[in-house]
């Protein structure tokens, strides 16, 4: 027979046990994704797409459908999607989608293996005005001490909710990267360069990631995405919130790919990126890029293809994510029978660029 205070003290222990488990569970969801990314590099590259399942050009909402696999047979290993708007508490965001659809695709993506990233474009906590107002100053009064900090608060708030609202079937979280206040060395957006120090910056991403943290969501993996505008590593340091708050080291880079022999400048930056990204133990990706309209039909091959083959970037990057197919007028992603199509089949069909199967395959 146990006695009474053995009884207590196996209660106690189960308690224990129980809680590390949890909390155990928790961290292994955000490990394994970190993980997977470690276990492909060197292998491939992941091919990422913004709302890919979402919609494409000349369809929305159709279930399975995708323009990448219209055109390559397979999904892409990235999904993109956005939660510019859900701060203001709509139900759809900036472009329109819903977030209950988002959502469900979310949890589509990883009960197939793939990974899914989000993007922020907020309105402004003052006075909800979009991201595109680089000239307008919002960041140090949303800071701790500042007069909008607690809308700032708010909007937190929200985006945790629908983060922890993230589980798979069995209840368990998804893990997923953020990849908030991206392009802030540009000057088109109210945290960007015209409109706040580095030092406000810096606070404003640490803020954000510790209020996400402390709500409880360890299955966020993050990512620090300045765009194209540094050509040395204290550049590209620059807006660097510190090691404990970010785990991918990204570059958007539209610009650079436009120009002529611009691929090499990209690769440079690249190299930038995978140098410190390598000194630090993190991961390195492109986390934006594409032609709008894709009216170079070689652009694929000769310009993104060009950078993915160097064998640095080869070696050592995450992923490459393409921008959105919104219509005929606004996409990045060739269709069927457009004219770069065959172009981008071919790239995505080298062994080094993953697709969905590809990425499976190759994961433990
Ligand atoms: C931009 C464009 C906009 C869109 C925004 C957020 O690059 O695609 O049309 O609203 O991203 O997704």
């Amino acid at each position: 027979m146990i006695t009474k205070k053995e009884r207590i003290l196996l209660y106690i222990l189960i308690c224990l046990l129980y809680g590390c488990q949890t909390v155990l569970k928790r961290d292994t969801t955000r490990e394994k994704l970190i993980d997977d990314l470690n276990e492909i590099q060197g292998k491939g590259i992941l091919f990422g797409h913004q709302d890919d399942l979402a919609y494409g050009v000349g369809w929305e909402y159709i279930d399975g459908e995708s323009d990448v696999k219209r055109l390559t047979g397979d999904y892409p290993a990235l999904f993109g999607w956005e939660l510019g708007g859900i701060e203001l508490g709509r139900n759809v965001n900036l472009d329109s989608v819903p977030f209950s659809k988002i959502h469900d695709f979310v949890v589509w993506v990883n009960e197939r293996g793939g990974i899914n990233t989000f993007s922020w474009h907020p309105y402004s906590p003052i006075d909800s005005v979009d991201s595109w107002h680089g000239d307008m100053v919002v960041v140090k009064h949303i800071l701790p001490g500042g007069d909008f900090h607690q809308q700032f608060n708010n909007q937190l708030d929200i985006i945790a909710a629908f983060f922890l609202d993230l589980k798979d079937k069995s209840g368990s979280s998804i893990p997923f990267i953020f990849r908030p206040w991206h392009e802030m060395d540009g000057a088109w957006f109210w945290w960007g360069s015209n409109s706040c120090t580095p030092v406000e910056f810096q606070k404003l991403f640490r803020y954000t990631i510790s209020y996400l943290r402390n709500k409880g969501l360890n299955n966020m993996v993050v990512a620090y995405s300045p765009d194209c505008n540094f050509d040395s590593q204290e550049k590209y340091l620059q807006w660097y919130p510190g090691d404990a708050y970010v785990d991918i080291l990204g570059m958007d880079n539209y610009h650079d790919l436009k120009q002529s022999g611009g691929e090499k400048n990209a690769i440079d930056k690249l190299h930038i990126v995978i140098e410190v990204a390598k000194e630090k133990g993190k991961l390195a990706a492109l986390t934006e890029t594409g032609l709008e309209l894709v009216n170079d039909s070689t652009w694929y091959s000769k310009k993104l293809g060009a950078v993915l083959s160097d064998s640095v970037v080869k070696e050592n990057l995450s992923y490459v994510m393409v921008w959105r197919n919104d219509s005929e007028k606004h996409f990045y992603f060739p269709f069927p029978g457009h004219q770069a199509a065959a172009d981008a089949k071919e790239l995505l069909s080298q062994p080094n660029i993953l697709l969905l199967n590809e990425f499976n395959q190759i994961k433990k």
